[in-house]
């Protein structure tokens, strides 16, 4: 009895089957023309278990604009958001339960924020409606970000079935099913499309159009 409860204790411990998905995403934009730079499109594996590894991240704000302005985490990341204008920004959010209000400060300081729930969390400035970024919040750690030419490679990943899955700024979500073998890698290709997206404009953190005079 006790040597059978060792064998599952171990067998629980030893490492699980895992596999690699590599592949290549495409962003079809308007007039059916490829986006010649895919390095924000962020690729995902939904629904595989493993534990999210919480980081570090850094979104420097210069020049009135974030760098980087697309992110994918895992859940508990801290994001340290340093302003290196002269000039006051305020980061917030109001996408969900990943609200937050870092309030105004200017060169040299920094705020952070760590992001505790998974979704796709939309970041503005409150002084400025042009300043934008999006930090992408995952629940295990089988995410990355494509090369400029669309290339990704996940690995690790529990062998399984799961939904791979791609989200670009302009085109949304894009997803595709993947069996993820105990030996070998899988090959995966995804096109999202960003042909009929249009921009819209967005509120102030108290849910107000902005003015037209910045004041800072
Ligand atoms: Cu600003």
């Amino acid at each position: 009895m006790r040597r059978a409860l060792l064998a599952i204790v171990l067998g629980l411990a030893a490492p699980v089957a895992a596999g690699t998905v590599a592949g290549r995403v495409d962003v079809l934009d308007k007039g059916g023309r490829r986006l010649a730079d895919l390095s924000d499109v962020v690729v995902y594996v939904e629904g595989a278990r493993g534990k999210p590894r919480p980081a570090r991240a850094t979104v420097t704000m210069k020049g009135k604009s974030f760098t980087p302005r697309v992110l994918v985490v895992g859940i508990g990341t801290t994001v340290d958001f340093p302003n290196e204008d002269p000039i006051f920004h305020n980061v917030f959010s109001v996408s969900g339960e990943n609200r937050f209000d870092l309030d105004l400060y200017k060169r040299p300081k920094s705020g952070s924020w760590t992001f505790l729930h998974p979704g796709i969390v939309r970041v503005y400035c409150n002084v400025h409606p042009q300043m934008s970024a999006v930090v992408v919040v995952r629940d295990n750690p089988y995410f990355t970000k494509a090369a400029a030419d669309g290339a990704f490679v996940i690995e690790d990943v529990p062998a399984g079935k799961y939904e791979l899955k791609a989200w670009q700024e302009r085109a949304g979500e894009g997803s595709v099913e993947i069996t993820i073998a105990a030996q070998g890698d899988t090959s995966a290709e995804l096109t999202l499309d960003a042909s009929t997206f249009k921009q819209a404009t967005h509120k102030n953190k108290f849910g107000k159009d902005y003015s037209s005079d910045e004041k800072y």
